[in-house]
């Protein structure tokens, strides 16, 4: 349960860290089945529907850099989605009725792990209104060290900033004005929560430390906000997507800056590959070199 002080501070900066929310019989089977699926993708060598890997994969030494989709891979990762302390929070900041829009296990692996540039998840998936936000399960300790989630405090506030290329979708802040210079960590123990604003900029250094930082991710919304961005079913999507509470078709629509992720990226699948092609990389280095 947030305290009043938490929810407004989401309110004014956009971001949250909440300590303690798993207990560590739930980190345990999330561990475990997280290595068993790093295991899995040994027989795999190019990125699919399921896995994403590291540019330096192998056999021998699996890589995984992302699990997709991870609720219908295995039933622990549905469970955390559902997980009651977690709803319970939600609830607080978008209200009792949820669904949610997508799902991701991004593992920086110790020394290899991957950094992902400053970005808006707004940009990906404009809605009729904003109240969506993104929770993170910290699997491992995070720290600035192995690349946690940083923040731009109150950006959520602000405009959405250009996410193309060359008049293509790139995933990433291209605005040539966009500064980081007022980025916030927010590390986390195992166990705990971070939460951020969909329109909130963030992002992530590589891991150039010996630890590894696995970060289970789930987007949620609030039931009335509609994607602006058509599914192919959108009612039998919407349904199936509910987490929490009842459907309802009756969109609320806000007064919230959009640009829609086209023309579509010239490469499909997840947001490191789809930020290959960055030409103002922002997270190369390592923390120290900020
Ligand atoms: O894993 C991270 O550090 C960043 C996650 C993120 O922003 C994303 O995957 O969209």
């Amino acid at each position: 349960m947030l305290t009043p002080d938490q929810i407004q501070s989401y309110r004014d900066q956009g971001y949250l860290g909440v300590e303690g929310v798993f207990s560590a019989a739930e980190l345990d089977e999330l561990r475990q089945v997280t290595d068993e699926f790093v295991e899995k993708s040994r027989a795999v060598t190019t990125n699919d529907q399921v896995f994403d890997l590291e540019p330096s994969h192998t056999p021998e030494t699996p890589r995984l850099r992302r699990l997709k989709d991870p609720i219908n891979q295995h039933e622990i990762y549905r469970r955390a989605l559902q997980h009651p302390k977690v709803l319970e929070i939600v609830s607080q900041l978008i209200g009792p009725a949820i669904t949610s829009n997508g799902n991701k296990l991004n593992l920086k692996l110790a020394n290899v792990g991957s950094p992902v540039e400053w970005h808006q998840d707004w940009a990906f998936y404009p809605h009729t209104n904003d109240d969506l936000l993104a929770v993170g399960i910290a699997i491992d300790e995070s720290t600035l060290q192995n690349g946690c989630l940083m923040v731009i405090p109150g950006s959520h506030r602000g405009p959405l900033l250009d996410h193309h290329q060359e008049g293509v979708f790139i995933g990433a802040v291209t605005d040539p004005c966009f500064q980081s210079d007022a980025a916030v960590p927010i590390t986390l123990k195992a166990g705990g929560i971070s939460i951020h604003h969909t329109r909130l900029l963030h992002g992530s250094f590589p891991n150039r430390s010996p630890k590894t930082r696995r970060l289970l991710l789930f987007q949620y919304c609030t039931a009335d906000a509609w994607p602006l961005m058509p599914n192919e079913n959108p009612w039998e999507t919407y349904v199936a997507t509910m987490v929490q509470g009842e459907p309802l078709n009756v969109p609320r629509l806000a007064p919230v800056p959009v640009r829609l992720p086209l023309a579509e990226p010239k490469v499909s699948g997840s947001i490191y590959e789809i930020q290959r092609g960055l030409n103002n990389v922002n997270f190369g280095d390592e923390p120290e070199k900020m």
